[in-house]
């Protein structure tokens, strides 16, 4: 158990003490008889990154000295969650630590929860980032990760008479244990000025002058590994401004607008963007995006200088993957440092840039792929505009040899969408510029080539491939579940499914145990009790552990279909209203529970929130439904409410509109915690019923193919009579006004049913149904969960991360072996 971390680090528990009480007095300046909860938790973290820091320094000169390849991940989103309790977990020390502080007086679990949530990501994007750190270093995998260092990450979430309001989260107030600010890491990044072309010895010069500068800075946190002795680092960039800043005006005596301008370099990296298309085109967005890009590449260059190679050796040393098109910019960035600066010709450039890019594909919704105006790309980044009009030039010259005369193709293949105003498409200059292209689920890798890009998957079919997504078990089962985490060692007599989930699939034979469906579901009531009391401190209401948990947790969002829950929930509240008292003995109980955010100006998700809490305060007051229903909307999801949530459930809720949801990374987790999904043929979700089987997961709805149909024809059809008399009672004001309300009923008829809400609520009731009799049946139930958690070890992101090292990066784990 742990065996390779415990010969390294000390383990005893009254030297973790000493290391402790070291931070409160020499780094906190307290005394050891004066230290609050806080000043404890920020002692223990120090403690902790202390040992990671020795590790750290190891395992990058280990990296460094036998110049492995290496690969980079880029990502403008980082949703890491808390640190402390996930570092103890993966270094072995946990119960050492629990019992140090328990001397000092100190519950570690209540430490825990001191911490604030780095909450620098949106949603699925940001989360998945962090889930291949962790697996990245577990596996020994030579990468480093690079972002933004957001000083207001996602903002908090607050419920004001059922409305959602936003506050900023400036998480950093207490200070952040975690980073090691580098002040001796720092590049220069420029913005605006102008492109010069000078004649030197018969060779063009080009150089990029004038205009703004900016100083980033670089801030490492560690990524320990489980059971390893490696640690990755995650970069992450903070804006400042320039060391010799606006001097001029300075020594002008204007000494104000000198610190104006220090303000606005400062001001670059201070807030994460909501992923909601109305901020689309925003200059300041961009100039994250490049500011970002630029200082990585510098540092990538710089980390390869020191290897004292020829530049032609850089596409062995370095991968760069894109994590979406956030970071696309750094393509002709690249191609820039290799031209301007490194002095290559194009075609050795372009060859070299394309073998070192991959992009990874997070969305087909059309309004969330990025377009940059060319008038704005042309001010803030002149030299790379031009580069990227002769990418396009070069590119357009190859497709019309390989379709003379198609000016169709032609127009869709461009670099350069041409309107009013043109716009640069980013996600096309992501797939040219890479070599290797991937959806993260089947279907939508499938989408991500018929729907995206048609043609270029036709020019270039071998450039894409899927990668279905997965989730870290360290984090969503042990860390998040330790109940259930220690049932499934004791069954399986080993730690080693931690690293290995393949070993999960032997629990599948203990179904026959009695005693063993007693501790699964042992586990799982514990779970459930943990969520009772968060909803009774919340909302003062005590709910039953045996009603069935139902809960859909995810951004609030159109396609995910929020509404189509609650309008099921409203009529299911509406139909056990009408039932007699025999009738009601039943029913099975259910406690309905929401959470996520929504975008702060995406108004129609904000009256979804709005209903939902209308629905809430409705139900959960009517004392004639016996507390058959109950229905929550928990405020200010993260990933620490997630943690919490996600073991408590009986049944989760992925309904995406099929064809909309890309993959979905929840539903892998809520499954591996023995809860059963209802779902629709999308995204992950079809991947996960290939291989749990379809007597274990509630799926309805049209597919994907039957939706483009549908919006195709866009035929009539009857309404739903249920659907009538739930649309009714919205209409006759029961949970929320007008102004809510018909926006949302405008939605809910034939001709405007984009996302299928309509057409797929009878088959949703239907699926309902059957989950509520299948519940009755509680043992087999249990069953059911079971035999899906013993057979997903596919989701696991170990899995997902060695497909990314072997089909595109290339690159090998490098444990570092310490000498004792
Ligand atoms: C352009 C911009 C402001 C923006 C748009 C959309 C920024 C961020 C996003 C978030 C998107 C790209 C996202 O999070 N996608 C999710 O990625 C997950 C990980 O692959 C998937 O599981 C999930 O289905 C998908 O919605």
């Amino acid at each position: 158990l742990y065996s390779l971390m415990s010969q390294y680090l000390s383990r005893d528990v009254s030297s973790i003490e000493r290391y402790i009480v070291d931070h409160v007095e020499h780094t906190l300046a307290r005394t050891r008889f004066n230290f609050d909860k806080f000043d404890a938790y920020l002692a223990t973290a120090l403690s902790v990154r202390d040992r990671l820091i020795e590790s750290w320094n190891d395992t990058q000169q280990y990296f460094t000295e036998a110049g492995v390849k290496r690969a980079y991940y880029l990502s403008m989103e980082f949703l890491m969650g808390r640190q402390l309790q996930n570092a103890l977990i993966n270094l072995g020390i946990h119960d050492q630590y629990r019992e140090a502080l328990k001397e000092l007086g100190f519950e570690l679990s209540i430490l825990e929860d001191e911490e604030p949530e780095p909450g620098l990501g949106n949603g699925g994007l940001g989360r998945l980032a962090a889930c291949y750190m962790d697996s990245l270093a577990t596996l020994n995998y030579p990468v480093w990760g690079y972002g933004i260092r957001y000083q207001y990450g996602m903002f908090e979430q607050k419920i004001k008479d059922g409305n959602q309001i936003e506050i900023p989260d400036f998480w950093l107030a207490k200070g952040n244990p975690w980073e090691m600010q580098r002040l001796d890491v720092t590049y220069p990044v420029q913005f605006y000025g102008h492109v010069s072309v000078t004649n030197k010895d018969g060779k063009l010069q080009v150089r990029w002058e004038g205009g703004q500068m900016v100083r980033a800075i670089a801030y490492d946190i560690p990524i320990p590994g489980f059971d390893t002795y490696n640690v990755l680092n995650l970069r992450l960039w903070s804006s400042s401004p320039p060391e010799e800043f606006d001097l001029e005006a300075f020594n002008r005596g204007d000494y104000f607008s000198s610190i104006g301008e220090k303000q606005l370099a400062e001001k670059l990296t201070s807030v994460l963007y909501p992923n909601d298309s109305t901020e689309a085109g925003k200059e300041l967005r961009l100039k994250q995006q490049y500011f970002f890009v630029s200082a990585t590449l510098q540092d990538i260059m710089r980390r390869f200088k020191k290897l004292q190679l020829p530049i032609q050796q850089l596409v062995n040393k370095a991968a760069i993957q894109l994590n979406d098109t956030h970071p696309t910019i750094a393509i002709p960035e690249l191609l820039r440092l290799l031209i301007d600066k490194e002095g290559l010709g194009w075609e050795e450039a372009w060859d070299w840039t394309v073998q070192i890019f991959s992009y990874t594909n997070h969305t087909v919704l059309p309004e969330a792929l990025e377009k940059w105006p060319v008038t704005l790309m042309e001010r803030l980044l002149p030299r790379h505009m031009q580069i990227i009009y002769e990418i396009n030039r070069r590119h357009l010259e190859w497709v019309s040899q390989m379709f003379p005369g198609d000016e169709k193709i032609l127009e869709s293949v461009s670099l350069i969408e041409d309107g009013f105003p043109k716009m640069v498409r980013m996600a096309s200059l992501a797939v040219v510029g890479s070599h290797r292209v991937n959806g993260v689920a089947a279907l939508h890798s499938e989408l991500v080539k018929k729907q995206l890009f048609p043609h270029f998957a036709v020019m270039t079919p071998d450039k894409f491939l899927n990668i279905t997504n997965g989730v870290t078990p360290r984090r969503w089962i042990v860390v998040a579940n330790p109940a259930l985490s220690a049932v499934f060692t004791r069954w399986l007599e080993t730690d080693d499914w931690i690293t290995d989930t393949r070993l999960l699939n032997q629990l599948e034979q203990f179904q026959k145990h009695d005693d063993f469906i007693r501790e699964i579901e042992e586990a799982k009531r514990s779970n459930k009790q943990r969520l009772a009391m968060r909803i009774s401190q919340q909302f003062g209401i005590q709910v039953d552990n045996n009603a069935l948990f139902d809960i859909q947790v995810k951004r609030i969002h159109e396609y995910k279909r929020q509404l189509l829950n609650i309008l099921g929930v409203i009529h299911r509240y509406l139909f056990i209203k009408q039932l007699d008292t025999e009738k009601r003995k039943y029913v099975v109980p259910r406690v309905v529970v929401f959470a996520g955010k929504a975008a702060a100006s995406y108004a129609q998700a904000k009256r979804i929130i709005r209903l939902i809490n209308g629905v809430s305060s409705v139900v959960n007051n009517d004392p004639s439904i016996d507390d058959l229903l109950k229905v929550f909307f928990l405020p200010n999801y993260n990933v620490s409410l997630a943690e919490d949530i996600i073991p408590a459930s009986d049944i989760s809720q992925h309904i995406s509109t099929a064809g909309m949801e890309a993959s979905g990374t929840s539903n892998m987790k809520f499954v591996m915690n023995g809860g059963l999904i209802l779902g629709t043929m999308d995204g992950a979700n079809i991947e996960i019923l290939q291989n749990i089987g379809n007597e274990n997961i509630f799926i309805f709805g049209l597919n994907s193919d039957q939706v483009l149909d549908a919006r195709r024809s866009n035929e009539e059809f009857p309404l739903d009579p249920r659907l009538e008399k739930v649309k009714q009672t919205i209409a006759d004001g029961t949970f929320c006004n007008q102004k809510v309300a018909e926006p949302i009923l405008s939605c809910l008829v034939p001709k405007n049913d984009f996302y299928m809400i309509c057409r797929d609520f009878p088959s949703y009731l239907e699926a309902q149904d059957a989950i509520d009799e299948a519940f009755k049946d509680k043992k087999e139930w249990t069953k059911k969960t079971i035999r899906s958690m013993a057979r997903m070890y596919y989701f696991s992101s170990d899995r997902a991360v060695e497909e990314y090292a072997q089909k595109i990066w290339n690159i090998e784990p490098a444990p570092f072996i310490p000498s004792t």
